[in-house]
């Protein structure tokens, strides 16, 4: 039995190694909303994926601060104990959508509770692996000879697996000369949104680069456009930003709409709920895969535990921490080992804060007894 004493809030803001740009805009700097919940003494984290402005999602880390201050901590004051995490989502249920401050306050308690039981969080989760295949996400770079250099580095790293993110204008090109200096390497592509389906003689061209899957090439919410430009294409189509709950990915199954899923616990709604999403993707013969929002390590901890489960096949979005942090607020550092991430196997997510780091990268704090 887990009963909840206290609720912390963090917002941190630390520099990225290197600018990361999308079809969306460009990051310099990662903002963070981290969530600690306390019993017995013992603290869990979480991390909101949540962005510092409405581009990925319409939530962002000031609206998941609100929503978890002002809606969810009051729904925890009334309720305080819990037999399992799992049954936190019904708990928050009378909140709709926000899906991303949800799975924040879900993660925690997910840490929590497995640290209780002395227990890393992938045994808990009937995780299968003690590693997992780390790819690496590159971002839109300033030229084609930038972009080569960039990828050639991350191979001799040993990432398994490159997803160029395209934009239109930056899509044709990139991938051609990226597919013929490296012709075997896996290899994938991320709109973001960026297209639509009069984009379609564009989208055909790069059906010849052998991609394992084009990800998230139309609108956000809409399934039966990619269900109908699914049918056009041979490269298999995979949804990132439309699922956003297991309903959405039944839905998204039923009519079509992708072969692959793109799991990020944070943008599912939380740990349950991509559970949910594993179960079904099992039952369908759906490979799944961990997708990364740029976490510091207490999110990629948990995409990391996630990404053990029997059903997430390819290679992840989870990258060593060098890749996007000199320094990070979680120790130790996620180091990659042979193209694989080692899985903590310390209790929990089974990395530590590190609070000289914490304190010095946050903006902004505040604690509540529950
Ligand atoms: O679409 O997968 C995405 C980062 C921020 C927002 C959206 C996405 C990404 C990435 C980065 O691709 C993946 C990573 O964390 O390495
Ligand atoms: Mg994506």
């Amino acid at each position: 039995m887990i009963r909840l004493e206290r609720l912390s809030l963090f917002l941190v803001e630390l520099p990225l190694v290197a600018p990361f740009a999308t079809s969306f805009g460009e990051e310099r700097t990662k903002q963070a909303l981290l969530v600690s919940l306390t019993a017995d003494g013992v603290m869990g984290w979480g991390e909101c994926v949540a962005g510092s402005g409405p581009w990925y999602s319409w939530e962002t880390v000031e609206t998941a601060r609100y929503v978890i201050s002002e809606h969810i901590r009051p729904l925890l004051s009334s309720r305080k104990v819990f037999e399992h995490p799992s049954e936190l989502p019904a708990a928050l249920a009378p909140i709709r959508g926000h899906g991303m401050a949800k799975a924040a306050v879900e993660a925690a308690l997910w840490d929590l509770y497995a640290r209780l039981q002395r227990k890393p969080l992938y045994q808990l989760l009937g995780g299968v692996r003690e590693a997992v295949p780390a790819g690496v996400s590159v971002g839109i770079q300033p030229d084609i000879p930038s972009l080569l250099a960039a990828v050639e580095g991350y191979l001799a790293e040993g990432y398994q697996r490159i997803k160029l993110k395209i934009k239109p204008g930056w899509d044709v090109e990139p991938l051609r000369a990226v597919r013929e200096r490296f012709p075997d390497v896996l290899l994938s592509a991320d709109a973001n949104a960026a297209y639509t389906l009069a984009d379609l003689p564009t989208l055909r061209e790069l059906d010849r680069f052998g991609l394992l899957m084009l990800e998230q090439p139309l609108h956000f919410e809409d399934l039966l456009e990619h269900a109908q430009l699914a049918r056009e294409l041979a490269t298999p189509i995979c949804l990132d930003e439309s699922i956003t709950s297991a309903r959405r990915a039944r839905e998204a199954l039923a009519l079509g709409a992708c072969r692959i899923i793109n799991v990020k616990p944070g943008r599912v709604g939380g740990l349950t709920e991509a559970l949910e999403i594993h179960a079904l993707a099992l039952e369908r013969g759906i490979p799944l895969w961990c997708g990364g929002m740029l976490e510091t390590g207490i999110g990629r901890a948990l995409n990391v535990h996630l990404a053990t489960l029997p059903g997430f096949t390819l290679p992840h979005d989870i990258s060593a921490t060098k890749r996007y942090f000199r320094e990070d607020i979680a120790d130790p550092p996620f180091e990659l080992r042979d193209g694989h991430l080692p899985v903590p196997q310390r209790p929990g997510l089974g990395v530590e804060i590190n609070w000289d780091r914490l304190l010095r990268s946050a903006t902004w704090s505040r604690t509540w007894k529950l």
